[in-house]
């Protein structure tokens, strides 16, 4: 059965692929699943029809058959634990793994939600500087540990699993925040995993949402 997920119809980003459909559909890329993609408005999101697949009114969500689910890391361990190619067979590299993909989640993408809410919805507050400092100062700390754990390797523990899958689409959320060039090896550790031709799928697929809105006058 076809998976349909969903997206945002007009992505803030402009379709630079930082929406976390993105996620999805690189997962998907890589194991090599056709799905459907639903595109959905913000009015939409918050209306009882999506919410009844997703409680927070948000995307992205995925349907299979009888099958809803919401959340991308559970999104993504679905796609990972049902497909070959994203999670190892070996079952302690497999844990192991899947500690990545809780790590990406619990303990590198919330300072970095953080800092772009500090930088998107706080910046008329006389706080301002002082919070987006502070914030700053922990997404810093857990770059410098990843980039020591990263080390020289190509991807967290040995082969690419959902663990670099998620890790990347996370720190790419700090392009352009000039952060990241302090870890040459965590720059080369996004690039790899963007130069993989799944992922290069992905965001074409989500980028062509943005152009063709665009060509309609829309964006
Ligand atoms: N924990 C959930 C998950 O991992 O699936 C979080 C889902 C979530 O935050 N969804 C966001 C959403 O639906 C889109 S991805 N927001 C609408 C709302 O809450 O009303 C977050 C996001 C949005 C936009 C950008 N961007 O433009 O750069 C980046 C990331």
């Amino acid at each position: 059965m076809t998976p349909t997920i969903t997206a945002f119809e007009r992505s803030p980003d402009r379709g630079q692929g930082l929406a976390r459909d993105m996620r999805v559909r690189w997962a998907l890329e890589e194991v090599g699943q056709p799905y459907h993609v639903r595109l959905v408005s913000f009015k939409e999101m918050k209306e009882s029809a999506h919410r009844k697949l997703h409680p927070f009114g948000q995307i992205p969500t995925y349907e299979e058959g009888d099958l809803t689910l919401f959340e991308s890391g559970a999104i993504i361990f679905h796609i990972a634990d049902r497909h070959a190619g994203l999670l190892p067979d070996d079952a302690n590299a497999r844990a192991r793994a899947i500690a990545w993909m809780f790590a990406a989640l619990n303990s590198v993408e919330p300072p970095i939600v953080e800092r772009s809410t500090a930088v998107l919805l706080e910046r008329d507050k006389s706080w301002h500087a002082e919070r987006l400092a502070i914030v700053e100062d922990r997404v810093q700390v857990r770059l410098g540990e990843l980039s020591s754990r990263l080390g020289r390797a190509d991807w967290l523990d040995d082969a690419f699993s959902a663990g670099d899958l998620l890790m990347v689409t996370v720190l790419r959320r700090l392009n352009g925040a000039g952060l990241l060039e302090k870890y040459p090896n965590l720059c080369a550790y996004i690039a790899r995993g963007e130069a993989r031709p799944a992922y290069q799928r992905a965001f074409d697929a989500q980028l062509a949402v943005f152009t063709k809105l665009k060509s309609r006058g829309l964006a």
